[in-house]
This record gives C-alpha cells, structure tokens and sequence, in this order.
C-alpha cells in the first residue's frame, strides 16, 4: 500500500497526496481520486453503500487503553475475567477475534487508527511526536466526521493522554482527563498543563512494592468512585446520549484503564481473590531463540517485574490488572446501557476497541511495546445497525477502523486509507480474506499476522516466525526452518516496503497550551489547532 506514496520523504510528498484528499470536503473529489489511484486488492473495497437512501447512522466510539486479549468472549487470559459488559456487545455485534493493533504503544497506534496511515507512511513512530504539527493537513477520523456534519464530542484518552493531541478544530466539545487523583502525571507542565502537581496518594506505593518507577503502582484511592477520571469520562458520555441532539453525532469515550496506575475501587480487586490469579504460562529456554532485537524488547521494563516477583508481588499486580479491566468494563456498561435507554439505540455505530496488549510475564516481559501475540491482539467489536451477529476470525487491524466507519456511514473512502473496509466481514464474517495484519512498532520492525502465523523482521533482518495451530504461545521460532521458508516468503510481502524517516519529536517544538499553537523551532513555522477544519490549509 506505500507504493501510493512515492515520495514517502520528505513529507512533503505526503503532504501534498494528502492535501489533495483531505484538504477537500469528502466528496466526488475525493472518491475520483480513490478510483484513479487506488490498487485493488482482493479485500479492498470502495465504499459499497451510496445509497442515499440509507439513514445517516450516529457513532459511538469507545476505547480502552492498554487491554489486552483478557476479556471474556476472546479467552485470553487463563483464568476467569470478569467483562460481561463488553461479552454482551460481542454477542449483539461482530466480534473480531484475530485483531491487532496498528502499534503496540499509545500515540503510535493512535495516530494510525484516527488517521488511517500507518507509521510507516507517517514516520510517528513513538510518544514522543505531535501528530498536528507534523502533518497540519490531515483530517483525522473526528474531524472528518465534523467536516462531514455530524456533532463531534469526546472525553477521556481517543488520541495520546498527554497535552496538544486533542486540538480543539477536530471537536465541538471535548472532555480531557484531568488526572486529578493520578499524581505521577502532574509533574510535567508541557505534558499536563491544566493539572496541577499535586502529592502522592496517601500510603504510595499503593502496591507497597518497592522499587518501582514512574505509573507503575495499584491499589484503591481514598476517594468516591464518582471521582475517578474514568467515571468522569462516562459521565459525559452518557450525559450526552441523555441530551437531544438535532443532528447526527460522533461520541467518542475513551478510558485510561486499564492502563498503569491501576488504581480503581477495591470492589474490583474483590472479584479476584488471590488465590485464583493465574499466572502466564511461560516456557524456562523461551528466550533461546529468539534473535538480539527480540531479546532488547523483551528486556525493556523488566526491571519492574523483577520488582515484582522478588517482592512476592506477582500475583498481586495481575490482580490489578484484572480489576483495571473489569472497572473499564464496568463504565462501558454505564455508556452501553444509557445509549440503549436513549433514542438513538437503534440508530448508533458502536465501535469498541483497545490501542494494544500487555505482557504480564510472558516472554520474560513486563509492559507493551513488543511485536508477539500478547502486545498486539486487542478487542475489537463492530455493533452496527443492520448487521446481524457474528464471530470472525479473520486477521484485521485497527488500521481498518477509520474506512470501515466511512463505510458504514456511507460515505467515499479516500484512497490514501490504508487498510481495508472491514463491511464485507460484517455482513458475513466467513468472507474471504486474503489480507493479514500488520503490526509495525518504531522504524524498520514488523509483524505480519494471518489466520495461522505470525512473522516478525527486525530492522536488522532478523526473524521470527510462530504457528499458532500448533503453538498459540509463540515459544518456538520457526524461522530458521527450511520448511518455513515459503510461508516466510508469502508473508513478507506485506512487510512496509518503505519506512519513512521518523517525524519531528516534540523536542522541535515550542508548544502553547493556551492558543493551542506550535511553533517549529527550525523552521519557525507556526501551526494551529484552534483552526477550523474547513479553513484548515
Ligand atoms: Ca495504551
């Protein structure tokens, strides 16, 4: 798919192909350009309802932060994970149970999901780029839909928690986290410049673990449940689905947990006595085969769970985790159950999905960022009006959600999106389907993951392969096997065929809060967020 862009450096190039699809309205403009330019490829589609009859659908637009495959309907975790919320929109909707994060961090996902462009096209590889100052022209997935009519509202985390990656042009209302009762996150004013510092819980660490640095803490907060940031969030959204809104909307709420600090009400540790925390399995030599790349990933944040489990605290962290998941769950439930009650149940997209996994032990580590099955595989559920219920298990990723949203609601998809419409899957999840996901994290390392393996190179050239028919862990790296030397083949011809240069890092930037701008420190140029989209260059 990169091949569309090819002068993927300097972004100009980019900028230009993406000028002249998102500096116009979506409109006959935009799907010329689609079908002109577009490579079809056995699972990409154009947009297939123009009908204009078809009733303008709202979306609701739900995220959750760092959860990985341990939720009920998709099994992941060894034990009992308690998410009847999210297990009752799978079994109203499309469940997707071979999906995947665009990239296993934060913003790097993010940004791809809300732009629709991998990092490998955009160059925002980590945290640490803005996504507006380096690409003043494109539309994101909000402020596409605000272009196109609709009311858009958010609060919580839908781009990365920290300062200037909420612009005010891409929302007629949006609700930050305040981070009030999360005291790591007030010591950056340039990250959170509307908190105020403030002191650590009373008792921190929470975890009464010794050791550990920056979010990494659990535990119950002295305060009401109402108070959690989270709460708040859902508070907001179901606020809004009680209002009358006189045309269509998009309501995106996005939930912090259950990413780190795990602090959230004891009556979610309660639902998980220690005694019956299962631990990941691991394999003792699973790291023999793995090449020098994998073995630094996987060694990055371990130090916290060797914390961890010296302090005999191993079992007491996935507690945590579990109750994170359980308390986001249970705020969907308050969104889920307030859209039901409203006038536009029948009406409303409900998209639900997570910017990547976790490892809680499994390959020896500790956090995201790797490109195995534990940091990659998400929740992804689709309930959209008209569609029946499914289960699918074809290899998606989130990279799909922005056309597939265009799609659902009718309207062209631009060519430069770069995965496929995921309708035909939902208007029956056995439909053919011949393209994997791919999953990429920093600059040059991918993995491609079809219905059966999952192939990884490095930017070094080194590779892993793992077949999940016969090892759904991934502890034996097949990739030095003769055998596997053509599924290897066949899969790489989806790796990026070109990486962009990293884009400028936050460091090249003078950022003010007040005005929304950035000021290029090189160039001097100066970008708003403020703008709106249609004055937008
Ligand atoms: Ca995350």
């Amino acid at each position: 798919m990169t091949a569309m862009f090819p002068s993927l450096h300097p972004h100009l190039g980019l900028r230009a192909c993406l000028l002249l699809a998102f500096g116009v309205p979506w409109n006959a403009e935009a799907k010329k350009c689609h079908a002109a330019t577009t490579e079809q490829t056995a699972n990409t589609v154009t947009a297939s309802s123009e009908d204009a009859s078809q009733p303008t659908s709202n979306v609701l637009f739900l995220a959750v932060d760092d959860m990985k495959d341990w939720v009920g309907c998709l099994g992941g975790y060894e034990g009992q994970v308690l998410t009847p919320n999210i297990d009752r929109l799978a079994k109203h909707g499309t469940l997707f149970r071979n999906a995947h994060c665009p990239s296993p961090k934060c913003a790097p996902s993010r940004a791809a999901i809300l732009t629709g462009l991998r990092p490998s096209t955009t160059g925002l590889y980590d945290n640490g780029h803005w996504l507006l100052p380096n690409y003043p022209e494109v539309v994101t997935l909000p402020g596409h839909f605000r272009t196109a009519g609709y009311e858009v509202a958010g609060a919580g985390k839908i781009f990365h928690h920290t300062a200037g990656n909420h612009p005010p042009n891409q929302w007629d209302d949006f609700h930050p986290i305040l981070f009030r009762n999360d005291p790591w996150f007030r010591g950056s004013k340039k990250n959170y410049p509307w908190s105020k510092s403030g002191p650590q819980p009373d008792g921190f660490p929470l975890s009464q673990v010794i050791g550990l640095g920056h979010e990494n803490d659990w535990g119950s907060l002295n305060i009401e449940a109402a108070e959690y940031d989270d709460a708040r969030s859902t508070q907001y959204a179901t606020d809004f689905l009680q209002a009358e809104h006189d045309q269509p909307f998009f309501l995106a709420c996005g939930l912090f947990r259950p990413h780190l600090p795990w602090y959230v009400p004891q009556e979610f540790f309660d639902l998980y006595p220690l005694n019956e925390i299962q631990l990941p399995p691991t394999l003792a030599d699973d790291l023999e085969d793995l090449p020098a790349e994998a073995l630094r990933l996987a060694r990055d944040r371990r130090d916290d769970w060797q914390a961890i489990k010296s302090q005999k605290k191993w079992k007491q962290a996935i507690q945590a985790y579990l109750a994170s998941i359980s308390y986001a769950d249970r705020q969907l439930g308050r969104v889920l159950s307030a859209l039901k009650a409203s006038p536009y149940a029948a009406n409303t997209i409900v998209i639900l999905w997570s910017d990547h996994g976790w490892h809680l032990g499994s390959k020896g580590h500790w956090h995201k960022s790797t490109l195995w099955e534990e940091a990659t595989r998400v929740p992804l559920i689709i309930d959209a009006p008209g569609m029946k219920p499914g289960v699918c298990d074809a290899p998606v990723s989130l990279i799909s959600i922005f056309p597939t949203l265009l799609d659902l609601c009718g309207q062209p998809i631009p060519a430069q999106l770069e995965g496929p419409t995921l309708v035909p899957l939902l208007k029956d999840p056995q439909t053919p389907w011949s393209e994997p996901a791919v999953i990429e994290f920093r600059r040059g390392n991918a993995a491609v993951r079809d219905a059966r393996y999952r192939f990884i190179r490095y930017s070094d050239g080194s590779e892993e392969l793992y077949d999940h028919t016969t090892d759904p862990a991934e502890w034996h790296n097949l990739a030095d096997r003769a055998e596997a030397q053509p599924t290897k083949k066949r899969l790489s011809r989806w790796l990026p065929k070109k990486w962009a240069d990293a884009a400028a890092t936050k460091s090249q930037f003078d950022f003010d809060p007040e005005t929304f701008q950035w000021t290029n420190r090189i160039t001097g140029t100066v970008t708003s967020g403020t703008d709106t989209p249609e004055t937008n260059p």
